[in-house]
């Protein structure tokens, strides 16, 4: 599940300077997804490295991924988006890069902040697993987060569980429960490429077991009101999530990709004490969500962008 990129690929992507890329509505412009395949293809060992990517993340047994590119990131820096781009190349080799939220460009931040409620994105606390988008009835197959700086009080693991192994440990009554329309969580406006809002929904949808989404969120527990048999069902499965869960700390430059239709995901708790690190030196995470759904050879590129900042001379 960890993928380490290999010293001559991390060389090569070191010199490799990609053009800033173009949008095209909330989707990345299939003209920079060409154009950042047609030059990371040219690097040694970069479509080895993806097909290893990509078998983790959808092969037999796969769901989740961290690419190792904390070398890259230490090369690069983060003053300004060139670590970003290779980051976006490697997304867009997986599915389509896009933004759900207007306000956000591509990559959304996911900062530290002492005076949100700690169970939320950005909070303190611990953040209980859930899938990202739940209640539009099209959540993004994949969600990935690029670290670019961990806890540095050492707190904040990721957690991450194999839904459809938990719901096949619940009984067959839970099941059923989970497959009724008895549940909602949160607000949805303003959102792109994630269809419309789903309220109530069933956690399980009737189509085959094991495959699909299982629209499941902890955070409805607490934050939504629901029924008690139907709550007690949501509880077995956050349980069960929580049995089978792996933990691991995100370093810096580790880009975590989860299969939407198979893990859920969350975080621990970050250390106690976050109010006295300041601001610039706290947890810092980007987000980036992918549709699967697009096919990438569709729409023929037309010209292909250069614009944004251009690369160091001394690179
Ligand atoms: O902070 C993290 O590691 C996870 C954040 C998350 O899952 C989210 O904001 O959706
Ligand atoms: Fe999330």
């Amino acid at each position: 599940m960890f993928i380490d990129i290999p010293n001559e690929l991390e060389a090569a992507l070191i010199d490799l300077c990609l053009p800033m890329w173009k949008l095209d509505g909330p989707f990345l412009a299939s003209a920079s997804a060409e154009r950042y395949r047609t030059e990371l293809r040219a690097t040694p060992q970069f479509r080895e490295t993806v097909a290893t990517l990509r078998h983790a993340l959808t092969g037999a047994d796969g769901g989740y991924a961290v690419l190792r590119l904390g070398n890259l990131v230490k090369a690069l820096g983060t003053d300004d988006d060139r670590f970003l781009r290779l980051a976006t190349g490697f997304a867009a080799e997986v599915a389509v890069p896009f933004s759900p939220f207007p306000r956000w460009p591509l990559w959304k931040d996911i900062a530290v902040k002492v005076d949100k409620d700690p169970g939320k994105s950005s909070g303190t606390g611990y953040n209980a697993f859930h899938m990202d988008l739940v209640n539009g009835t099209l959540p993004p197959d994949f969600t990935t987060l690029l670290c670019v700086r961990p806890d540095p009080l050492g707190g904040g693991p990721s957690i991450l569980s194999d839904v459809h192994a938990a719901v096949a440990r619940l009984s067959e009554d839970s099941r059923a429960l989970l497959a009724e329309p008895a549940y909602h969580y949160g607000t949805f406006f303003d959102l792109f490429g994630v269809g419309e809002e789903y309220r109530p929904f069933p956690i399980l949808a009737g189509s085959e077991p094991g495959k699909g989404f299982v629209r499941f969120t902890a955070k409805m527990l607490e934050r939504s009101q629901l029924g008690r048999v139907h709550a007690d069902a949501a509880r077995g499965l956050a349980e069960e999530l929580v049995r089978g869960q792996v933990s691991f700390m995100l370093q810096a430059g580790d880009y975590l990709m989860v299969n939407q239709r198979r893990f859920l995901h969350g975080r621990k708790a970050l250390h106690h004490g976050q109010e006295t690190v300041p601001v610039a030196d706290r947890r810092l995470l980007l987000q980036l969500f992918l549709r699967a759904s697009a096919d990438d050879d569709s729409a023929a590129p037309t010209a292909v962008g250069t614009g944004g900042s251009p690369c160091p001379t001394s690179a």
